[in-house]
């Protein structure tokens, strides 16, 4: 048995930075930070037996700290793998929040009504379906189905994590699902084929025929091949992965939320500033209205109404 309090975090694991920038973009008040996490710390809530990964902890007072220094009003924790569907880090962080937070949690087929009915409470409006196969061990799909199928009378939602060379074989399923369908990071296109090619089109397509399907519009400091300024340079931040955000906010401007995604799980080649990150927002949402939908209304509509 695994003791509580010596975690080690897995090599080449980057600690989150400590000392973010405070950002010159304003957020407009009422953003939210869409995507987050807390991990830990271990000795309190453990990591899960079967994670693939061990992160460095980040407590929900570091991650309200972050919230404050970077200007969001509020925060939408999703729970990591690392903490299976030991969701109880999750909804200690959101008890504490004072309602400045809502949950997507990981549940199983044998969650009762009750543990559901509790975590509704504490501010948990969905549930995420990981198809990462780095991250996870697989699930059958009829068991998934089941589970949303019971979380939807609820009025949660479903968040579908993947990679794009997947999405042709996943297609069926994701259609298939009864409720609002929140998909992280754009399905993490590859930013070196062009954004109106075959790949990212069937993204697009998914979303043009299906107005249940929402994305995040968040993570270029994982999909970019360019680097952040600090590495290559330049002024534009992320560039590489700037035609893909910015046509999804353009075109489906009331279904994309924004987050930080910190403490940014599984980074080993650099970690990003998220003071800098919120600083890219306005290359993707270029105007003040699309950015009010972005960071205020979508989220605020989807968690909070
Ligand atoms: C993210 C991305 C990652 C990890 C997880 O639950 C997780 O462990 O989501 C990743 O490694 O790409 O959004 O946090």
């Amino acid at each position: 048995m695994e003791s509580t309090t010596t975690f080690t975090k897995t090599p080449g694991w980057l600690d989150w930075y400590a000392g973010p920038s405070r950002p010159r973009f304003r957020l407009p008040p009422g953003s939210v930070d869409a995507h987050c996490h807390v991990f830990g710390p271990g000795a309190e809530f453990p990591y899960a037996p079967e994670r693939k990964y061990t992160p460095c902890d980040a407590s929900k007072r570091q991650l309200f700290a972050l919230r404050d220094h970077l200007g969001f009003d509020k925060n939408v924790i999703v729970q990591a793998t690392c903490h299976g569907a030991d969701n109880r880090a999750l909804v200690d962080a959101l008890r504490a929040s004072g309602g400045r937070a809502r949950g997507v949690a990981t549940v199983r087929r044998s969650v009762t009504d009750g543990e559901l009915q509790e975590m509704h409470a504490a501010g948990v409006r969905g549930t995420r379906f990981n198809f990462v196969k780095r991250l996870v061990d697989f699930t059958p799909r009829d068991e998934l189905m089941e589970i949303a199928h019971r979380i939807a009378p609820m009025g949660w939602q479903v968040v579908i994590y993947f990679e794009a060379v997947d999405l042709p074989e996943l297609w069926d399923f994701f259609t298939a699902l009864p409720t609002t369908v929140v998909v992280d990071h754009m399905g993490r296109p590859d930013v070196t084929k062009p954004v109106d090619g075959p790949e990212f089109e069937l993204f697009v397509k998914m979303m043009r025929e299906h107005e249940n399907i929402w994305s995040k519009v968040s993570c270029p400091e994982r999909l970019t091949v360019a680097g952040p300024p600090a590495l290559n340079g330049e002024q534009n931040a992320y560039r590489d992965v700037v035609p893909f955000a910015r046509r999804l906010v353009e075109t489906f401007p009331d279904r994309v939320l924004w987050g930080t995604d910190w403490p940014h799980p599984n980074l080993k080649n650099h970690m990003p500033d998220d003071g800098l990150l919120v600083d890219y927002i306005p290359h993707i949402a270029p105007t003040a209205e699309l950015q009010r939908k972005l960071l205020v209304d979508n989220p605020t509509r989807l968690y909070w109404s």
